[in-house]
Parts: structure tokens; C-alpha cells; sequence
């Protein structure tokens, strides 16, 4: 293979982003298309995150593409191998496989001015590889990179540890003594599937989270047969899922009032799964709803509650060969330590390694101001780059599948007008990029997330939250529902380009 070759696009990620990306780019006939994954598959963060338990949390029917409608869910919220299954049969019947470079990893991309290029270094198995191309589109996710605890002696811990997000499948946990540290989204799915099993766990946690009620249901066989045979059932019942979360969860973000009858219910849904009222109080959040991700579990507080669980909510001093140290001075031994503890959200991996054409990084161009783009998407400085699921994209209630199908198209768009327009080069205007995040952060101010009175992951080192899109998804769609190029600089394209 030549160390260099020239293609028209590079997506990074062969999640639903990246896979979004090469099968609608396939489409307008942009077929020159390379995906580099760093895995060995197709997936993302379904394909890493094995942990029992491991299921989605927004309904599976909304919760995938619009394009590729599945009525063989078995359940409203899939478990994880069900969605994996249905993003590799996604991808394999789309005829676009063939364009994705498995166990490839970017060690970086810099834009070339001269040749309006992107320059793309990648590892594979066959080495280093450069690509050439016309545009970068990232699709890395914003969930991808664990993140573990900063815990002194952690290094050193004698027992076996891993995260959350790369869970060992050989480990056998049955009749071991186990720690869980974090009470997270991941946690409360692990927790219940693991206290099955352990001889003894200790649940570490820092904050309580709130817990609803998890109205799952299984499809029955006359349910999935409707969805497949009778001419527009699905699309319906896709689009009334989507209506129902739209219109009453993001109200509550924005005003706080109208938390509370959610509030009420989630302290509720604790009292009547806790009896004890020491563990009810040790469970209960000191913070308003919505200001973290309200987390979905019928399981979590009656494994919590279970003998064989110790809940611990004193901090943790240290890690001393197999056992945690905490502040009161207990010392509890360990033979297997599960870190549920989240990922890196504001600084993420790949803004270390894209840099624009002033010879900055993304990573470096965000230092002080914090992640933003223009519309998540695009960057000044940064030409013909496309952040699928880029600053403040993220969802705390409803399909991210949404959001990147909008940026897809928006970035479809982008480059049927550079065809067009005989463009070389795209990139926001200074100005569209402060206006917009100005807009954003002034909404910002008003939600639960910023007023909440806690810390997620959703805020970066400065308070900021660069995260989350603070408005109806319905409202993102629109506004990138065309490529609005009056807003970019736009170069022609190089007659010298090769
Ligand atoms: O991570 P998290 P997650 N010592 O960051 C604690 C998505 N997701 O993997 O709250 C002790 O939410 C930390 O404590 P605190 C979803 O978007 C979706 O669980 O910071 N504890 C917290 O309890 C979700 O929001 C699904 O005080 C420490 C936990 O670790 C996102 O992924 C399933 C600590 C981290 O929680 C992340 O969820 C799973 C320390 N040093 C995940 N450091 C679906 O169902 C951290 N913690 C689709």
C-alpha cells in the first residue's frame, strides 16, 4: 500500500456517527470515502461497553437511524449485544464496509493550505498510512475516552481493576469480593447484575443520583409483526416517542419548577424500593433533579438494599495493595475493583491531534474559551473539519441518533455546495461562531444544569457547559437544516490542487 493516498473524505470513528456519515455521503455519490476505527469493529461505545447489564436508556425505536428502521426490537430499551448486532447489520448491508480501516488508529491530522488538503496520519495493521483529503469529518463521540479516578495508591492496587467501559470479559466474578466506585449511569446497570453474583460488594459513592422508574416492555410477536407489516406503524410510533420526550423532558431543564412533580417522583420511586431508613437517606440526592442525568433502573435500589451490598458513602482516602482506605479509616479488601467513573467529555483525545491552518490544535484553540463550534459542527481556523457530535451536541434526554443524522445532513449539504461552488475550502466566520455560542450560554444560564447545584460531566473545568444542546432537538434540526454558507469563509478551490 503507498504511504500516501489521496482520497476525498476521511471520516475518524465507525460508530453511528462515522456510519451515518459514509452511508449518506455514499449516496450524493461521494464515494471516495476512507473510515478509520481504532477497534476491530463497527460500534463505538456499544461495541466497548460489554458490562452486564449494559442496555440503552432511550427507547430503541428512536434510538435508531431513521434510514434503517429495525420492528425486530425485543424490548423497548435494548440491551447492548441487540444494538451492536443491528449497527453491524447496519452497516453490512449498506455496501459501505468496504471503505472502513479497522484496528487504525489517527495519530494526527493537520490542514495543508498550499493543496487545501487534510492531512491524515493513521497506525494500522499494515503501518503508518497518510490520506489526503478534501475534508475531516470526526464521528469520536464524546463518550469514548474512560476516564479512571484519581485515587492515591490506584496504581498499585494488587487486585484485579478495570473500567467500566472496558470490562474484562474473562473475569469471573462469581463468590469474589468486588468494589464498584461511581454511582453513574453505567454503575446502576452493573451494580444489580453483579450483586447477583459477588460474594460481597461495596458500592462507592460520592453523589447520590436521582433513580426513575424503568418502564421497559417486551415486544410482544403480534406487536413486531404490526410494526412490520402494516404501512407506516413504525414511522408513527417512532414519531410519537420522540413527540412524548420532546415536549415534557426538556421543559424541566428550563424551568425548574416544573422539575418537581419529577423530583417527587424519583424520591418516591426510592421510598418505595428502600425500607431502611438510614439507606433511604444515604440514597437520597442533594441536588435538583435534571442537573446530572436522571438515571432509569427498577433494579438498582433493591440490589442496593440487598445484604450481601454495603453502600459506601464515606470518601475515599487511598488505595493500599487489595484494599480501599476510606476517610473514617475502615479498610475494605477487595479481590476484583470495578471503576464506573465516567470519561473525558471537555477534553477530548482527538482535539489533541487535528490541527487547523494557523498551526494550532483544537485541543489548544479550546484552552482558555472552552469546546465550542459553530452549530457543533464547524471550526474557525479549521477548514473543511466536521465534528459529528461536536461541542454542545449532547443529549440528556432523548436519541443522539437525531442530532447526528441533522449534522450529517448539514455537512452533506457543505459539500454539495463546495461541488457546486467549485469550493476548495469552508470554515465558519469568527463572528457566526461567538454569536452562536453566546446564544448558546446565555440559554445555558437558565438550566438545571448550570443551577442544579451539582457537578457532572456535562461541565468542563470552568463551569462551562460545552456539552449539552440546551434546546428542543426539533430546534437543532431546523437550524441545520441547510448548509447556511453566508456564514463561512469560502476560498475556491487551488487550480494547482493535484
Ligand atoms: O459516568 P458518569 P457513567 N471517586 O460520569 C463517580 C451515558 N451512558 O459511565 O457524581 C468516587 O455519569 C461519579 O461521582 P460524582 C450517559 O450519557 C448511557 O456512569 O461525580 N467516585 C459518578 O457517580 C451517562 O451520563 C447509558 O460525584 C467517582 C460516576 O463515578 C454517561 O454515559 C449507560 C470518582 C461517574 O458517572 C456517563 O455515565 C451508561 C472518584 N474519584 C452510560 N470519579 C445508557 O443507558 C468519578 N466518580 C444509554
Amino acid at each position: 500500500m503507498p504511504r500516501s493516498l489521496a482520497v476525498d473524505h476521511v471520516i475518524v470513528g465507525a460508530g453511528f456517527a462515522g456510519i451515518a456519515a459514509a452511508i449518506k455521503l455514499d449516496e450524493d455519490g461521494e464515494r471516495d470515502v476512507v473510515v478509520l476505527e481504532k477497534g476491530h469493529d463497527v460500534g463505538g461505545t456499544w461495541r466497548d461497553n460489554t458490562y452486564p447489564g449494559a442496555a440503552c436508556d432511550v427507547p430503541s425505536q428512536l434510538y435508531s437511524f431513521s434510514f434503517a428502521p429495525n420492528p425486530d426490537w425485543s424490548m423497548s430499551f435494548s440491551p447492548q449485544p441487540e444494538i451492536q448486532a443491528y449497527i453491524e447489520r447496519v452497516a453490512r448491508e449498506s455496501g459501505v464496509l468496504e471503505r472502513f480501516r479497522f484496528d487504525t488508529e489517527v495519530t494526527a491530522a493537520t490542514w495543508d493550505g498550499a493543496t487545501q488538503r487534510w492531512h491524515v496520519t493513521a497506525r494500522g495493521p499494515e503501518g503508518e498510512q497518510t490520506y489526503v483529503s478534501r475534508t475531516l469529518i470526526t464521528g469520536t463521540g464524546a463518550l469514548s475516552e474512560p476516564k479512571l479516578p484519581e485515587i492515591e495508591g490506584i496504581d498499585g492496587f494488587t487486585g484485579e481493576l478495570f473500567h467500566s467501559a472496558q470490562w474484562d470479559a474473562d473475569a469471573d466474578l462469581a463468590g469474589k469480593r468486588v468494589a464498584v466506585i461511581g454511582t453513574g449511569a453505567s454503575a446502576i446497570q452493573i451494580v444489580p447484575k453483579l450483586q447477583e453474583q459477588v460474594a460481597h460488594l461495596d458500592l462507592y459513592q460520592r453523589t447520590a443520583p436521582y433513580v426513575m422508574p424503568r418502564h421497559d416492555r417486551t415486544y410482544s410477536r403480534l406487536e413486531r409483526a404490526a410494526l412490520r407489516h402494516v404501512p407506516g406503524l413504525q414511522k408513527l410510533y417512532r414519531t410519537a416517542i420522540y413527540w412524548g420526550r420532546e415536549t415534557y423532558v426538556p421543559g424541566f431543564t428550563w424551568n425548574p419548577a416544573l422539575a418537581m412533580p419529577a423530583q417527587k417522583m424519583a424520591l418516591k420511586n426510592l421510598a418505595d424500593a428502600v425500607a431502611d431508613p438510614d439507606l433511604r437517606a444515604a440514597l437520597t440526592p442533594d441536588f435538583q433533579i435534571g442537573c446530572k442525568r436522571i438515571l432509569i433502573s427498577n433494579t438498582y435500589y433493591p440490589a442496593v438494599a440487598s445484604d450481601n451490598v454495603e453502600l459506601v458513602t464515606d470518601g475515599i482516602a487511598r488505595i493500599d495493595g487489595n484494599a480501599i482506605l476510606t476517610r473514617d479509616g475502615t479498610r475494605r479488601e477487595v479481590d476484583v475493583l470495578v471503576v464506573a467513573t465516567g470519561f473525558a467529555t471537555t477534553d477530548l483525545p482527538i482535539a489533541h491531534l487535528v490541527t487547523g491552518r494557523t498551526g494550532e490544535t483544537l485541543a489548544e484553540r479550546w484552552t482558555e474559551s472552552g469546546m465550542a463550534a459553530y452549530k457543533g459542527t464547524t471550526v474557525p481556523e479549521f477548514p473543511n473539519l466536521f465534528t459529528i457530535v461536536g461541542p454542545n451536541t449532547g443529549l440528556g434526554h432523548s436519541s443522539m441518533v437525531f442530532i447526528i443524522e441533522s449534522q450529517v445532513a448539514y455537512l452533506r449539504d457543505a459539500i454539495r455546495t463546495m461541488r457546486a461552488q467549485g469550493l476548495g475550502a469552508v470554515e465558519p466566520t469568527e463572528q457566526a461562531t461567538s454569536d452562536w455560542n453566546d446564544d448558546l450560554h446565555r440559554r445555558m444560564r437558565r438550566t438545571v444544569w448550570n443551577s442544579g447545584g451539582c457537578a457532572s460531566w456535562y461541565l468542563d473545568e470552568h463551569g462551562r457547559n460545552t456539552t449539552l444542546w440546551p434546546r428542543t432537538t426539533f430546534t437543532f434540526r431546523r437550524l441545520l437544516a441547510r448548509f447556511d454558507a453566508e456564514q463561512y469563509v469560502l476560498s475556491p478551490e487551488h487550480t494547482t490542487t493535484p
